[in-house]
C-alpha cells in the first residue's frame, strides 16, 4: 500500500515526508527536483503487544505503509507567465509515478513564513487545494482523451464489446472531469473500476489533506480543521491538521529526547501515530493478525476479503492448500489469556475459504501441503 505525498510548491511536502520515515531528505529552495524519496513506515498498533504476550512471541511485525514524496517543483513551471491551466508544476514523470499510489496525500501550506515565499504570493488553503485538484482533473483528462480517440480508431475498424463498454465508461468518466469533479465523485460497479484501474486515475484515488499549521498555530488546531472540514463531505476525502516542521524535528530526536520535548511543549504525544493510523483507514483497508512462538504479526487486506486472500498473502502454499481457517477476535483471545483457553471456551471459529475477514480477526489457517 502506498501513500503519494502531493502540494504545491515549497508547502512542505518532504518535511511531512522526513517526520514519516525520521529522515532527513533535503528540504528547502527547489532541491532535489526530480528525485523521488520513498520510505517503508511501520503502523502503529496497540493491540500487538497483548496479542505477543498471549502466544508468548519473540518477535513482533507491524503492518507497514509506504509513502512518497513526489519530488520538488520545478523553478521553470513556475517562472512561466502562463495562466494556470496550462502549466503543470507537477512534473510528468511524478505524475506517472503518482498513479501507481493508492492514495494521495495533499499537503497544504497554512503556515505563514516570510523567509519561504509562497509561489502565489500568500498563503491560502483553499486556493491550494483546488490549484491542485485541476491539475489532476487536467492530467486524467488528457490520459482519458488519448483513450479515447484510440479507442473510436479502434472500434471503427472492428467492433468489439469490450472496446464498446471501456468508451462507454471512459465517456462517463470524461463528463465527470468536464465539470470539474474528481473521479471518486462517481459511482460505478465493481467491473468498471476493474476496466479502469490500470488507469490509475489521480482523482479516483483516496485523498487525504494535509492542513500543515507552524507550532504557533497549534492552539487554533480544532478551529482550523473546522475551517476545512467542508471537504470531508466529498467521497473517500479526510482532512488532518499537522504541524509538519514541529513532528519532523520531533522524529529527528531520540526517543527520550522526544518525550521531553513534547512535554516542554505541552503535548502529550506525537500527532504522527495517529497520522498514520488516519491514512490507513482512509485506503478501506484492515488488519488481521497471526501468531505463534516465533512472530505475531499484523496483515492488511482491503476491507471485504475473504479468508482465501488471507491465507495468499502469508503464503501461496497456504491459498493452495487451503483447508480452513481458524477464527477469533484479537481482543476475545487475549482476554482469555492463552489459545488453548479460548478454544476451550468455544471462542475459535472454523470459517471457510469465502468467509469475509474482520477487523481485528487472529486467523490460523490450515491447509494440504501442496507440491
Ligand atoms: N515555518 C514553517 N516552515 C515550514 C513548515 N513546513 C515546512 N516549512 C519550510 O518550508 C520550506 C519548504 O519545505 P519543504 O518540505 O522542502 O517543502 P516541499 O513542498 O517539499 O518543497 P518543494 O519540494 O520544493 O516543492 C522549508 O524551508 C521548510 O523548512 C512549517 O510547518 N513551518
Ligand atoms: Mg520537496
Amino acid at each position: 500500500m502506498k501513500i503519494g505525498i502531493v502540494g504545491r510548491p515549497h508547502v512542505g511536502k518532504t518535511t511531512v515526508f522526513n517526520a514519516l520515515a525520521h529522515s532527513n531528505a533535503e528540504i528547502g529552495d527547489y532541491t532535489n527536483k526530480k528525485q523521488i524519496n520513498l520510505s517503508t513506515v511501520s503502523v502503529p498498533d496497540e493491540r500487538l503487544e497483548p496479542l505477543a504476550e498471549v502466544f508468548q512471541s519473540k518477535e513482533i511485525i507491524f503492518a507497514t505503509i509506504d509513502y512518497m514524496d513526489g519530488g520538488g517543483t520545478s523553478r521553470s513551471a513556475i517562472n512561466r507567465h502562463v495562466e494556470r491551466s496550462e502549466r503543470a508544476e507537477i512534473d510528468a514523470s511524478i505524475l506517472a509515478e503518482l498513479r501507481t499510489a493508492d492514495a494521495l496525500a495533499h499537503v497544504v501550506r497554512l503556515f505563514e513564513d516570510e523567509t519561504v515565499p509562497h509561489v502565489d504570493g500568500n498563503v491560502n488553503g483553499k486556493r491550494d487545494i483546488e490549484a491542485i485538484d485541476l491539475e489532476f482533473v487536467f492530467a486524467d483528462l488528457q490520459i482519458i482523451d488519448g483513450r479515447i480517440s484510440r479507442l473510436e480508431k479502434l472500434l471503427k475498424n472492428q467492433k468489439s464489446a469490450e472496446h464498446q463498454n471501456e468508451l462507454r465508461i471512459l465517456e462517463t468518466c470524461k463528463e465527470t472531469l468536464d465539470n470539474g469533479k474528481p473521479l471518486r465523485s462517481l459511482t460505478i460497479s465493481d467491473n468498471e473500476e476493474k476496466i479502469i484501474r490500470g488507469y490509475g486515475f489521480l482523482t479516483q484515488k483516496p485523498l487525504l489533506l494535509i492542513c500543515n499549521i507552524s507550532e504557533t498555530q497549534l492552539d487554533e488546531a480544532d478551529e482550523i480543521f473546522k475551517r476545512f472540514a467542508e471537504y470531508e463531505a466529498q467521497p473517500q476525502t479526510t482532512v488532518f491538521v499537522l504541524a509538519a516542521q514541529l513532528e519532523m524535528e520531533i522524529a529527528q530526536l531520540d526517543s527520550a529526547d522526544a518525550e521531553v520535548f513534547l512535554t516542554e511543549m505541552g503535548l502529550n504525544e506525537s500527532a504522527l501515530e495517529r497520522f498514520i493510523q488516519t491514512s490507513y483507514q482512509l485506503m478501506g483497508l484492515i488488519t488481521f493478525f497471526t501468531g505463534g512462538p516465533k512472530e505475531v504479526r499484523a496483515w492488511t487486506l482491503r476491507s471485504g476479503q475473504t479468508a482465501l486472500e488471507a491465507a495468499g498473502l502469508i503464503h501461496t502454499d497456504f491459498e493452495r492448500g487451503f483447508v480452513r481457517s481458524e477464527c477469533i477476535n484479537w481482543a476475545e483471545l487475549v482476554n482469555c489469556g492463552s489459545y488453548t483457553q479460548a478454544r476451550s471456551k468455544g471462542l475459535v471459529r472454523a470459517e471457510g475459504k469465502t468467509y469475509q475477514v474482520q477487523e481485528g480477526d487472529v486467523l490460523t489457517i490450515l491447509a494440504n501441503p501442496t507440491n
